[in-house]
């Protein structure tokens, strides 16, 4: 039969035909990329262009492992110099095969530039026409990504300038914002000052926080989220996280401030609250953006919050590979809990396929596979040509184990699922739709 006269209700019947219409529906269905560390395009934090490519703190860390160059050094080049040095050590004096330096180069390819010219000036020069608009349009397309939600930190002082700013254009609706919440939560009597000073009546009492600091934190968080209009709180905690946790004054502040502050706002506005769990910060300072590590987190605190506030929704990713498998777990038992994303040092194909194929095993299409988690614009490309292989991938073969049992996926099934994983079930679990009413029911 013709490809033209298929309808949606038509079965796929062999492997053949079935994978490759999944592979098609991967590559034609935008994705809504989870998370991110992009800004607006209006926003002077925005970062693209083949500079900050090879720039990114993963290649950082690759290349000053490599080198005698003193860390102090690197961190005084300009970036042009900073991106010379990572082009020669990385990708001159050695293959890049990593999976951070196949990224460029699936990045540069996909903007239309032939890699084989190892041509590191014509890189620079090749889009240098192009205005802002132009440069995320041509990002979004050729990565076909509808939406990025970005990292809104109200503390960082270039953002909250940014949001605050009146002279601010109209919102690009492909950039919706992640109200993330760091400081708040992990370094409380640093942001006690700076709450005082933007309007907050908050304070440090000797047995944790009173009514009316409760109040106020809660007061700042619903200015931020009117400000905002996040799609979801979010904050990346250590391995040592744990819930409910009164071992010490810090940890004591910090689950009261989860109870009554972040939990009750969250609910109040319809919001999940993510949880990127495992991060060790600075492992090794000299690093800077680059020093950051890993460790295995306690799963017990994911419990405990989805079992206490069945009322919330969380959304949580884990950096460590040992933490996988019981977090995929935990999803069964809670309808609240949606996994996402193989972040960071896990984002390497590997482990991505082992991953997506583990929680498709134990969750069916009910998990968001992965996000971005990019820094530079450009890097939109790599990041999602590399997950979308995988992810097809991974589909296929659990089709593929479905056949075999005579059962056959039909052509819109597929799509629905590909829907799901890319963006659609995220969209679901958040009850809400960019450009429709807020909390339209899930
Ligand atoms: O992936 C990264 O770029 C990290 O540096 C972190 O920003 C991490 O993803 C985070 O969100 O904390
Ligand atoms: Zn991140």
């Amino acid at each position: 039969m013709d490809a033209a006269v298929h309808t949606g209700a038509s079965p796929l019947t062999s492997v053949s035909e079935l994978r490759s219409f999944v592979r098609q529906t991967v590559e034609k269905t935008p994705v809504t990329d989870i998370h991110t560390h992009l800004y607006p395009p209006d926003s002077p934090q925005l970062l693209f262009g083949i500079d900050e490519l090879l720039s990114y703190h993963y290649l950082i860390a690759e290349a000053l492992r490599v080198s005698d160059l003193p860390y102090e050094t690197f961190w005084e080049l300009p970036r042009r110099k900073q991106a010379d040095f990572i082009w020669a050590t990385l990708f001159v004096n050695r293959s890049p095969v990593s999976e951070a330096c196949r990224g460029v180069l699936t990045t540069l390819a996909g903007l239309g530039l032939d890699v084989s010219r190892r041509d590191l000036e014509g890189y620079r020069t090749a889009l240098a026409d192009l205005s802002i608009t132009e440069y995320v349009d041509r990002v979004l397309a050729v990565a076909n990504v509808r939406y990025v939600v970005m990292t809104n930190d109200p503390f960082d002082p270039t953002e909250r300038a940014y949001w605050l700013s009146a002279g601010r254009g109209a919102r690009d609706p492909r950039f919706l914002a992640a109200l993330r919440l760091d400081p708040l939560l992990l370094a409380w009597p640093r942001v006690v000052p700076q709450l005082v000073v933007a309007g907050y009546r908050v304070r440090t009492g000797e047995t944790g926080l009173d009514a009316q600091t409760l109040g106020e934190i809660r007061r700042f968080l619903a200015d931020w989220i009117e400000r905002l209009e996040p799609v979801y709180l979010a904050v990346s905690l250590p391995p040592e996280f744990a819930y409910p946790d009164h071992s010490g004054k810090e940890e004591a502040i910090r689950t009261q401030l989860i109870e009554e502050a972040v939990l009750p706002s969250a609910r109040q506005y319809g919001l999940p609250l993510a949880l990127m769990i495992g991060v060790k910060r600075q492992v090794n300072p000299a690093l800077r953006v680059a020093g950051d590590g890993v460790g295995k987190a306690a799963i017990s605190a994911v419990e405990h919050l989805c079992a206490s506030f069945p009322e919330n929704k969380f959304m949580v990713t884990m950096l460590s590979r040992e933490n996988q498998h019981e977090l995929a777990v935990v999803a069964r038992k809670f309808r609240n809990l949606l996994p996402f994303g193989c972040w960071w040092f896990l984002n390497n194909p590997s482990l991505v396929t082992e991953i997506t194929r583990m929680r498709m095993e134990l969750l069916g299409t009910s998990f968001v596979p992965q996000h971005s988690d990019a820094r530079v614009l450009d890097q939109l490309i790599y990041k999602w040509a590399h997950a979308r292989a995988i992810i097809a991938e991974v589909l296929s073969h659990q089709y593929e184990l479905l056949l075999a049992t005579g059962w056959q996926p039909t052509r819109s099934e597929v799509e629905r699922d590909v829907e799901a994983l890319l963006g659609g079930y995220f969209w679901e679990f958040t009850g809400r739709r960019p450009g429709a009413d807020r909390q339209d029911a899930r």
